[in-house]
């Protein structure tokens, strides 16, 4: 027996910079780079926990630039800090979904996703780090502040002195006392999904010719949909492109939306579109859906999911409720009514939606940032997304294009824009927003032309499980028609601030669900402008990006 590695303690000093922010600490991976900076992070995440001695920690990335030193690292120190066993995913990767379905499937006390999602990868690019409970989820307010707290004031951290461990071989091995096993990443995700989907309708779907275009984006969901689209379901080969992860994605932007990937949008528009295209991003828990001649946006989406979420055999006894980020569309609202379920309001950023998961109050939850998901995992999951779409084209055998517009009549259209400032100076951005908080008890009973604004607020959600509050979650205007304006500032931007503007306008007559979405917003967007306005407080004439 080889005497155990020696454990190092380590001293160091805090970075002030370690807040995570609504989806874990990102950074630019030169940051990530620093001597210190990822062990002081990791040791915070530890010092916030009690009672983790001896059990098991998920570890895995979307393999971005990076991804293999930090998963050492990180290995490492869980070990030095006493976990007994640490599951890995072969070559250091997991997708965000499939490491929330990992920490499940092995009861673990926690993991961690290193990631920066839609972040641009490689040595310019980002990285990011979050800590995931042990429901599969984003680890809770509460959790992340206590992080927070002790990376201001960390003096040391622990870490062992090993070789690396060989992440490319299946199996266990030991790092002193802590078992270290490589598991597939895919497996355990793979029959999850096996367990919620007709595997063989849809199988016949693609027999019988039905067309799909997936776009891994050279991001980390390359293995999993070749292993589920192509090899388990039968679509043709090729259907998945872009499938292998590449550490800096290509040089691209691994963001499914209709800027960096609408060449999928185009061949959407085009005469040889295929009957579904899709994409999802670096991590693989966004999803993009775009049917022949039509884009599927994402709060329409959750809509159309919930609707017809008991077609599908996971859901086949119904949904307990439905819950959307604040600034996703009311389109699920309606929904929820019709099925007479319960429908909740939540901040920005998934953390927000594991009580009410955890509690069996919501079975599907979704963001109009392209997130989707239920409570199979923790985490939106990409494809977990376009399984759900495949499986109800297979029963109801019609087109997304038939689907989206039934349900618009049914429902009422509920038009959709995104509007964004990235890189703004922050100076700027925070004074828009307080400036616009000033204004709020003046704005209800104005009018602007046939827009009256009824309500205006800062939102702040209580929630109904651990009974928290949180804050200042962006700021709402909404109208006596049911439109409604939304700006707040992005948690996950590395640069700068980004200042997001979500613009909604509720059209029950279906003889108008046929207009171009910025035109049938044309009234609410100069509107959005002038009222923070966006032009005194950055300079911006424009959005930079239009979702
Ligand atoms: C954005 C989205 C939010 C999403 C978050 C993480 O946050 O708006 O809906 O949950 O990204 O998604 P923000 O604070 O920048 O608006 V991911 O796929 O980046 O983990
Ligand atoms: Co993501």
């Amino acid at each position: 027996m080889n005497a155990p590695p020696p454990i190092q303690t380590v001293a160091t000093t805090p970075f002030a910079d370690q807040r995570p922010g609504t989806s874990g600490l990102r950074k630019k991976t030169t940051v990530f780079q620093q001597p210190h900076y990822l062990a002081n992070f990791v040791q915070s995440i530890f010092a916030s926990l009690e009672g983790y001695a001896g059990k098991t920690l998920v570890l895995g990335g979307d393999g971005r630039y990076f991804n293999r030193e930090a998963i050492q690292i990180v290995l490492k120190m869980a070990a030095a800090n006493g976990f007994g066993e640490i599951v890995v995913g072969r070559g250091g990767i997991l997708s965000t979904p499939a490491a929330s379905a990992v920490i499940r499937a092995e009861k673990a006390f926690g993991g961690i996703v290193l990631s920066a999602s839609h972040n641009p990868g490689g040595p310019d690019g980002d990285f990011g780090i979050k800590y995931n409970i042990s429901n599969g989820g984003p680890a809770p307010e509460k959790i992340t502040e206590a992080i927070f707290d002790h990376s201001r004031t960390i003096e040391s951290y622990k870490i062992v002195e090993a070789p690396d461990v060989d992440l490319d071989t299946l199996g266990e091995t030991r790092l002193g006392a802590t078992k270290v096993r490589v598991i597939d990443p895919v497996a355990i995700y793979l029959d999850l999904m096996e367990s919620l989907f007709d595997f063989d309708a849809i199988a016949a779907m693609f027999r019988a010719g039905f067309t799909l275009k997936f776009d891994a984006m050279s991001a980390v969901t390359g293995p999993y949909a070749k292993a589920i689209f192509e090899e388990r379901l039968g679509a043709a080969p090729g259907s998945v492109i872009n499938a292998e992860p590449l550490e800096d994605f290509g040089g691209h932007h691994p963001d499914p939306n209709l800027v960096h990937a609408k060449h999928l949008l185009d061949l959407a528009l085009s005469p040889h579109s295929p009957d579904l295209c899709a994409a999802s991003d670096g991590d693989g828990d966004r999803n993009l859906v775009i049917g022949r001649g039509i884009f599927v946006t994402p709060s329409d989406s959750l809509a159309i999911i919930a609707a017809n979420a008991h077609l599908v055999k996971g859901y086949s006894g119904g949904i307990a409720g439905v819950a959307r980020s604040m600034p996703t569309s009311r389109a699920a609202d309606r929904v929820a009514q019709k099925l007479g379920i319960g429908i909740y309001e939540t901040p920005t950023g998934w953390k927000f939606f594991g009580n009410l998961l955890d509690a069996g109050r919501v079975t599907i939850c979704g963001e109009e940032s392209a997130g989707a998901g239920s409570n199979h995992v923790r985490e939106k999951d990409g494809l977990w997304a376009v399984l759900m779409w495949l499986n109800i084209l297979a029963v109801r055998k019609q087109s997304v294009a038939e689907i989206v517009r039934g349900h618009w009549a049914e429902y009422g259209r509920n038009y959709y824009s995104r509007h964004d400032y990235e890189e703004v100076a922050s100076e700027g951005a925070n004074a828009l927003i307080a400036d616009l908080r000033k204004k709020l008890p003046s704005l209800p009973g104005q009018t602007f032309g046939a827009l009256k604004i009824e309500a205006a607020d800062d939102f702040a959600y209580h929630d109904p499980i651990d009974q928290s509050i949180s804050k200042q979650q962006g700021v709402r205007i909404l109208f006596a028609d049911g439109s409604r304006i939304v700006y707040r500032l992005s948690g996950t931007g590395t640069s700068g601030a980004t200042l997001r503007v979500y613009i909604e306008l509720f059209e029950p007559d279906p003889a108008k669900h046929d207009l171009e979405t910025q035109g049938a917003l044309g009234a609410l967007i100069p509107l959005a402008e002038s009222l923070a306005d966006i032009r005194g407080h950055t300079g911006r004439t424009e959005p930079s990006v239009i979702t």
